[in-house]
């Protein structure tokens, strides 16, 4: 296993293939790295709080990137993570609009969420949606989101082992890649270490990280207040790399946070509408159209 401490293993080509595989390998037992925090959980204030920001973004020529930040105030509560157009769309490798799913849990704010592979419709990654347990990566190193049955909120790395926990079982689980922010600092570095670069279809690790392209991602602040993030973009032309992200995030007091799907995935829906811009053309290229994708992020009435 000597190979697991060659820095930046992947950026040299032989290497290349050995490294993809032992990163892919799962991890089925023992205690990943990952950091834990409480739910804020505030009965008497509102469900959710949603910001929108154009904000530039870089120091010599400045760039103009437009999203939401989204703030949920009780996450254990009101946060599910759901399947494409409702339970089983995983099984049926279904692929729906995110304005679809969020019909079917009545979710004020949704945007996309996991991983899926683009050619079949297949979800990636662990997923717990509402307490139900949809399906197990196996071990598949990746950042991991997760909301637990006693209000702890999960970032990081997890054995199959504690996917499956039934003392303090996820309520909530979804697959990103990379880990943005592990406790206020980038980790993004780490996470090019240690994660399987399958999970996505942009190229290399490294290049995914580099190119901007519309983003999400999930990560909380000090409160226990979940913190949806959200841009558009479009894959080399607009929006951020990762490191923008983490260091975006981090400006607005996020402590630990994952990166999700984006690109053409990139999609925000508030009560029921899209309101984003997405980047996939539709039939007639003149338009732009909303991907339709796997899982999605929801936060609802309590
Ligand atoms: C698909 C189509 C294209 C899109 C491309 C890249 O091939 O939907 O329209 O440009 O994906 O999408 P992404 O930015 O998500 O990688």
């Amino acid at each position: 296993d000597d190979d697991l401490l060659l820095p930046y293993a992947d950026t040299h080509g032989p290497s290349h293939s050995h490294r993809y595989v032992r990163d892919c390998q799962p991890l089925i037992h023992g205690n990943l790295t990952h950091e834990t925090w409480p739910a804020n959980a505030h009965p008497g204030s509102p469900v959710v709080e949603s910001k929108t920001f154009v904000s530039g973004i870089g120091n010599s020529s400045v760039k103009w990137v437009s999203g939401h930040i989204t703030v949920v105030h009780d996450p254990l509560r009101t946060v599910s993570v759901l399947e494409p157009g409702g339970p089983g769309g995983c099984k049926s490798f279904r692929r729906e609009l995110v304005e679809s799913t969020a019909k079917t849990r009545k979710c004020l704010i949704a945007q996309n969420g996991g991983y899926f592979v683009t050619n079949d419709g297949q979800c990636l990654g662990n997923i717990v949606s509402d307490g139900k347990l949809v399906q197990n990566s196996g071990g598949v190193q990746n950042a991991q989101f997760g909301i637990r049955k006693d209000g702890t909120m999960v970032f990081g790395y997890l054995s199959e082992e504690e996917v499956l926990d039934r003392v303090n079982p996820f309520v909530q689980l979804v697959s990103g890649v990379v880990w943005l922010l592990r406790s206020g600092e980038v980790y993004i570095s780490e996470s090019l270490q240690a994660e399987c670069a399958k999970s996505q279809e942009t190229g290399t690790l490294q290049s995914f990280v580099d190119v901007i392209s519309a983003r999400t991602a999930v990560g909380h602040d000090e409160e226990g207040k979940l913190i949806l993030f959200h841009i558009d973009g479009q894959t080399q032309t607009r929006g951020m790399n990762l490191w923008e992200v983490a260091e975006f995030l981090k400006k607005q007091g996020v402590i630990n946070a994952i990166n999700l799907d984006g690109g053409g995935s990139s999609t925000y829906v508030l009560n029921g509408s899209l309101a984003s811009f997405p980047s996939d053309h539709c039939a007639d290229p003149m338009w732009r159209c909303p991907r339709a994708v796997s899982t999605v992020l929801c936060v609802h009435e309590r």
